[in-house]
This record gives C-alpha cells, structure tokens and sequence, in this order.
C-alpha cells in the first residue's frame, strides 16, 4: 500500500506488485528501509573534504575543525554538485567529438548533416570554403577538443549567448576558459584551505555549470551533425511497448554513440533472421532515460519508462537484454537480472557494475561490438520464462523530435545563433506577443524518490497547458509526458487552454514538446537566445521559465545553474541541500536575481510551483507586450 503511493504510473504500480510476488527488491522498496534519511546531508552541512573530518555542523558544533561555517560547506557541497554534473554532461560530449574526429565516408560513423556542420565550423571561425565535408568534421572534432582544455583565452561557445549575457558573464567573472579547467577549479577551491566565501562558492560552481551548457552543446550539436537533427516523429511510451513475442532490447544510459550502432546493427537482414530462428517475431528496441531520449527523438523508437522504471522492465520478465553506457544506471540492475533471464550488459569503462556481464563497446570497431551485443541479446530470446513474463496494458501514443530546427522549420542557421531569417521565429514570437500563448517553460529532470513518481511532472505540466502556457520538456520529463499522452496534438484540446490548443490545431504540435535528452537543454537555451536576439531584448525579459520538478542528480543542478546564469528564472519541486546556510539560500533563491537575472525558486507542492511559475511570467508580460 505504502509503496504503491510512491508512484502515479498505474504500469509502475502492477510491476511493484510483481516484485513483491516475485521476492526482489526495488528503489521503491529500499525508500521504504529509508525511514529518516541524514538530515545533515538534506541540509548540505556534512563536509568530507578531508581527512580531519566528517563535520556535521549544528547547535553545538558550528564550525568543522578547519574554522569552516555552515555557509562555507554548504557552498562547497553545492559547487562540487555543479562540477559533478558538468563532468558527467561534457565528458559524454567529449565521447561524441572523438566520434566525430572518427568519422569516415562509408563508415560506422558519418556526416548526416553537412550543412550544420559547415554551419558550426564557421562557427568556431574555422574556414570551410570547398573543403571536403570529412576533413572539416575532423577539424571542428579537434576545435572542440580545445573547449575542454583551451590554454588560454575564453570558450568561443560563450557566442551562443546573447551580447549582453557575454558582456555580464565577463564582468562578473565567470565566462568559461575550458570545460576542464572550470571543473579542476571547482576541485580545487573547495579543497580543505581553499575558497571560503560563499558568494564566490556559488558563482565559482555557476561558472563551471557555464561549462555543463558549453559541453551539452557540443553534444547536441555533434550528435545532430553525426545522427541527424530531430525531426517529429511518431513514437509510443510506456511499459507496454515491451509486449509481444520480439526480441527485447532496451536501451539505457546516454551517449547516442552506442546506442545508434545498436538500432543500425539490429535492423541488419542478418539480425532480423537471427530472430526469427530462435522463435521471436522480430526485435523491439526500447529505450530508458535519455538514451531513450535521443533515440525516440532521431527515429521514433519506442520508450520503455522513465528513470524510476528501470527495474520495473526487468521485472516484467519480458527483457532478453538492458544495454547501457553511462549516467542514471541502478547499480542494482545487476542482482535484479539474475531473477529473470535478462542479460544486463554493460559497455563502457566508466560505468562497469560488479555482477554485470561487460562487453565493452569502442567507437572505433563500432558495428562490430554492436552487432556482438545484439546477437547476444538474440540468443538469449530462448532462456524466456513465460511463467515470469507479465507486461503491464497501458502505453501512450506521441509525437516526439522537436529539435530547435524542426521548430523553426528551418535546417540552416541555427546552429551559430544568428538568425538571418527573422521570420522562421515569428509564429512563434507573435502567438507569444499577443497572450495566445501565455509563455512557454521547459518541464525538464528526473524523478524523485522525495515525490510520487511523475507526480509533480504530470500536475505541473498539466497546470501549466491548462492556462496556455506551452511546455518544452527534455530528460525524464519528457518520458512522463509521452507515458500521459500530452504529446499527442490530439489531446490538445482535452488538457489544454484554448489559446494553446487553438495554436497546436493551427501549427500542427502537441501541448507539449519533447525537445530531447538532457544535454538538449542546450536547445531550449538557444531557443531563448534566438528569441531575445531576434526581438532586440533580454533574456531575463522573456516570458520564459524552467522547472525540474522532481530532480535528483548532480546534472540537474548544473542544468538549473546554467539556465539561471543564462537569465531563466528555475522552479524546483525538491528542495536541494543548501538549506543549512541561510546565506546559500538566500543567494541562490534572491540576490542571483540582481546579478543575472533569475534566481532559483522552490516548493514542493507542484499546484503552487506551477502557480509561482505563471505568476512570475505573467509578471513580465507586460513589458513583453510593449
Ligand atoms: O540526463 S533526467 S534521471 S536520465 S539525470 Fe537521469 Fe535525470 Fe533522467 Fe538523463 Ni537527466
């Protein structure tokens, strides 16, 4: 019963059903041994940056052994969460460039779209002239290498923001120099000895979550020019999509390297023969969190759940291989596949989980590993335990691949942010002008063990469409609005306003727009800088907002950083641990307004998110307007 209300997905609630039938252990189940979770750590104030410690700060003991306060650790906790996920962002964008530098005619890898490349490449200042399209990719391969670790100088990415954005970035010091280097100089500063001061903790951790944005982007952009730009496609959600006699594959993690190989190497005759002998009708591949994400969005492959799903796949029973790289992978997958047939495969270095069975994956003999896996996956079709199987009934229908071009309805120019043609905005901008559209926010992150699952995702985005505010929504937002089918045009006008549903009729969208994984948060940020370009204002002026009502990883509060860095005020329906410093709070929750423009703002109940978030755009509609 308990465990039941820690989800909303009445697929979810079945599969927790049958795990405790089938005597394995969840998320869900282990939240429940959680009774009190530290309250030290909720509230940011346990250091461990040394030997000397832990120090817990409280009543008794307000201050660690160094001297350091509450304010002090706090702001180091919160820098070092910002540099976790800006290494775990760029260092998958670092993965997808040296792909790029691997690129070849006929290869495993190649150009799918030379005119972003060309477009990037001026970009970065590099001269295109005739050169050929594979000498370019490995030249802007290497100038992106030098994002990471540029000696001297700033980011040139920092040109994706607007003039004003740049000009305040520099003033306030914190315009990213090199990826790496913004990460090392996180490390450092909250070294025991080091950095002390907690607004310069917070910008310190700000200006490496500058470096998460410059990172995601490249991987945007890399894996449109590699895998193709987004285009709207038809896709289904939900646990259901593993039904049926097909071999299934999910697909699970991040990097489009991998993953793409995959679905090419599974759609080979030879693998669909493969299939059929061992007794299944063909091959479903699915995916779970972002890679689920890019792949739903490039070719309408099906998406099997959300973050807080991953085990419910496997317990269906249904599940001849998890596939994964990178980020957001339970450990736990490993015990849980020995209950079923499942294989549960890992691939990369980065992310090797003891009781997994590892086949490493390499770029450079791509196909071939992906075609090892797939075949693995095939044979182990055979070892399925009918008496196990049981897929839940409910999937969604959706329209998903909203890249920033397929927006626009333009390919070109977008990439380097100046827009030639004003008018490939103006749709948009004049259903925003005139209140048809009230404004747009982007619903983004994960799911928390601190919320139902998909609850506050689901009443915000439904709060939100509801009063004609249209939703852009990327990473596990996205999947809980697939699963809900908010991205169907057709339920336009069941769940939203009549300006907004009158606008999905009219310009053929879903109330909800999937716009990718999460480093495609670097899409709704373009779109941001395209629209106040294009209209001559500011960012902070937009009536434009982000959210990730649920969050929970290092990533997230990267993404947030950047997006409040870049002039988007942040809504957040879990509290992150900086509560321990009232200063932090503070900061992050007010002063970082008159800095940049936006700040963070928290509730935990999503009706009043929501109300905070239309109150705020709503306020800065009327200078929108003038
Ligand atoms: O990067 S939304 S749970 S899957 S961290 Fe993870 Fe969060 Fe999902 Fe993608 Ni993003």
């Amino acid at each position: 019963e308990q465990m039941q209300n820690m989800t909303i997905d009445l697929n979810s609630k079945v599969m927790l059903e049958k795990a405790e039938k089938d005597g394995v252990e969840t998320m869900y189940k282990r939240k429940l041994g959680y009774k009190v979770q530290c309250g030290f750590g909720l509230q940011g104030i346990c250091c461990r940056n040394c030997g000397m410690g832990p120090c817990r700060i409280s009543a008794k003991t307000p201050r660690g052994l160094c001297g350091a306060d509450e304010h002090t650790i706090v702001g180091r906790n919160y820098a070092r969460m910002c540099a976790g996920g800006a290494a775990a962002h760029s260092d998958h964008a670092r993965d997808i460039t040296h792909t790029l530098a691997l690129t070849t005619p006929g290869g495993d890898y190649q150009i799918k779209e030379p005119e972003k490349l060309k477009d990037f490449a001026q970009f970065l200042g590099i001269e295109v002239g005739d050169k050929d399209i594979y000498d370019l990719a490995h030249e802007v391969a290497e100038e992106c290498l030098m994002e990471f670790g540029r000696p001297f100088g700033t980011s040139k990415m920092m040109k994706r923001a607007t003039q004003a954005r740049q000009d305040l970035w520099k003033e306030l010091g914190i315009e990213v120099r090199a990826i790496d280097r913004e990460i090392a100089t996180v490390m450092h500063a909250t070294h025991i000895g080091c950095c002390a001061d907690i607004e310069s903790l917070v910008l310190t951790g700000m200006r490496c979550s500058l470096g998460d944005w410059v990172g995601s982007s490249i991987g945007t952009i890399l894996s449109d020019i590699m895998f193709g730009t987004p285009k709207p496609v038809h896709t289904e959600a939900n646990l259901n999509v593993l039904a049926g006699n097909n071999v299934n594959i999910i697909l699970h993690g991040h990097e489009p390297t991998l993953s793409e190989m995959i679905v090419a190497a599974s759609e080979l005759p030879e693998m669909q023969e493969l299939a059929k002998e061992v007794g299944a009708d063909g091959i479903t591949l699915s995916g779970i969190c972002c890679t689920g994400n890019e792949l739903t969005m490039r070719h309408g492959i099906k998406i099997a759940g959300d973050f807080h799903q991953q085990e419910l796949a496997i317990i269906t029973g249904s599940v001849e291989a998890m596939i994964v790289d990178v980020q957001c992978i339970f450990p736990s997958l490993a015990e849980l596949s020995t209950h079923y047939h499942t294989k549960f495969i890992t691939t990369s270095p980065k992310a090797r989980i003891t009781g997994s069975q590892y086949m490493e994956f390499h770029e450079d003999t791509a196909m071939e590993d992906a075609k090892t896996i797939v075949r693995e996956a095939i044979m182990n079709f055979k070892n399925r335990d009918a008496s196990k199987v049981l897929v839940p009934d409910l999937k969604s229908e959706g329209v998903v691949g909203f890249s920033e071009n397929a927006i626009v309805g333009k390919l070109n120019n977008v990439v380097n942010t100046q827009i030639d043609d004003m008018d490939t905005l103006k749709p948009l901008i004049d259903v925003l002008a005139s209140g048809v559209i009230r404004g747009v926010v982007g619903v983004v992150g994960c799911n928390n063990a601190k919320t139902p699952s998909n609850y506050n995702h689901l009443t915000l985005i439904k709060e939100l469409i509801k009063n004609d505010f249209l939703v852009v929504t990327t990473g596990c937002g996205a999947s809980v609005a697939a699963k809900n089918g908010l991205m169907l045009k057709e339920n336009a006008k069941k769940y939203a306003g009549k300006g907004l549903a009158t606008v999905c009729e009219l310009v053929d969208i879903p109330p909800v727009l999937h716009l990718g994984s999460c480093v495609d948060n670097s899409r709704i940020i373009n779109i941001c800088t395209l629209v106040a370009q294009s209209l001559g204002m500011e960012v902070p002026d937009l009536p434009v907002a982000g959210s990730a009502p649920e969050w929970m990883s290092e990533k997230a509060i990267a993404i947030g950083t950047y997006v409040v860095a870049n002039g988007i005020d942040t809504y957040l329906g879990v509290m992150p641990p900086v509560t321990g410093s009232s200063r932090a709070v503070e900061i992050l929750c007010g002063e970082l307004k008159d800095k940049v423009g936006a700040c963070f703002h928290v509730n935990e109940d999503a009706i009043e998110l929501a109300k905070m978030i239309m109150d705020d755009i709503e306020a800065k509609r009327p200078h929108f307007e003038e």
